[in-house]
């Protein structure tokens, strides 16, 4: 066996195609995210390939929660071989002096703070198997900022860094920890950045191909497929329209 794999976020998008690519690559998968409903809809999806699913309802937010969910495993699920630290969003797109504080709190607590608290919960598994490979979600925003990504691109800034840091400090235990940097793609994150403004969400990804969830998921695979020696440490992936955070070529 694989081994156990868990996936933050995994109710949409690329945390949700994830779920599905490891559960293919023969991981175990414990899946969380907000909406309880999606949540047993992929656990059905991951029971039919074969491998077993648990699913827990989490606020990564909430740091209270996320300790008791981590303690509330039981201890043959405790023993986590990835941590996939995807959970995350935009929301909103504007100059900074018109920004929207619940915007910034929300992108903050999620995107910097939850990805915190999944990771201070989770390690101390992996610390003691002296085994394991933390992979984060950053983005092309954590390398690059653009005009009005300004938190946004703070946030993903602190996931680069993070996911450097985490990599010095977990070095003497054998555990792996990579970044993959995603540039456009087309999942919920513009819908929901956009205040569930369809047209604009939409806009967002008319006139070229981006990236599918399905891409990223086949990332993560490549990543923890190496051999133990090997940790793909960074990988910055755009979609071949896409040449900076704000250089795309679009046909009308
Ligand atoms: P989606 O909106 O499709 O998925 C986001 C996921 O994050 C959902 O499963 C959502 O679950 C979960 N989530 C959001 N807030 C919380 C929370 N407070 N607690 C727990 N789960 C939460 O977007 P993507 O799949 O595109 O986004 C996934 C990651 O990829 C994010 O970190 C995003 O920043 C990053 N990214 C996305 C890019 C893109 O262009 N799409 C590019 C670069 C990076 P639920 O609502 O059920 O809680
Ligand atoms: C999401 C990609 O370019 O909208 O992280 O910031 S972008």
């Amino acid at each position: 066996m694989a081994g156990i794999a868990l996936v933050t976020g995994a109710t949409s998008g690329i945390g949700e195609a994830t779920a599905l690519r490891l559960a293919d690559e023969g991981y175990d998968i414990i899946a969380t995210g907000r909406r309880e409903n999606r949540l047993n809809t992929l656990r059905e999806k991951i029971e039919t390939k074969g491998r077993k699913c648990m699913v827990y309802p989490l606020d990564v937010r909430v740091q209270s929660d996320v300790q008791n969910f981590a303690n509330r495993l039981p201890d043959e699920w405790k023993k986590i071989d990835v941590l996939v630290n995807n959970a995350g969003l935009a929301a909103g797109k504007g100059p900074i002096q018109e920004g929207n504080l619940d915007h910034w709190e929300r992108m903050i607590d999620t995107n910097v703070k939850g990805l915190l608290y999944v990771s201070k919960a989770i390690i101390p598994f992996m610390t003691s198997r002296k085994k394991g490979h933390i992979i984060n979600i950053g983005s092309i925003a954590g390398k690059e900022v653009y005009p009005g990504g300004n938190v946004y691109n703070g946030t993903k800034h602190a996931v680069d860094a993070l996911t450097r840091g985490m990599r010095i400090d977990l070095i003497e235990y054998g555990i792996r920890v990579s970044q993959i940097a995603p540039g456009m793609v087309e999942t919920e994150f513009s819908l929901v950045r956009f205040d569930g403004d369809q047209q604009k969400a939409d806009e967002t990804y008319h006139g070229f191909d981006p990236l599918l969830a399905e891409d990223i998921a086949d990332a993560v695979a490549y990543q923890v497929t190496r051999p133990p020696h090997v940790n793909v440490a960074d990988m910055l992936i755009l979609p071949t329209a896409q040449a900076s955070a704000i250089v795309v070529k679009k046909e009308e």
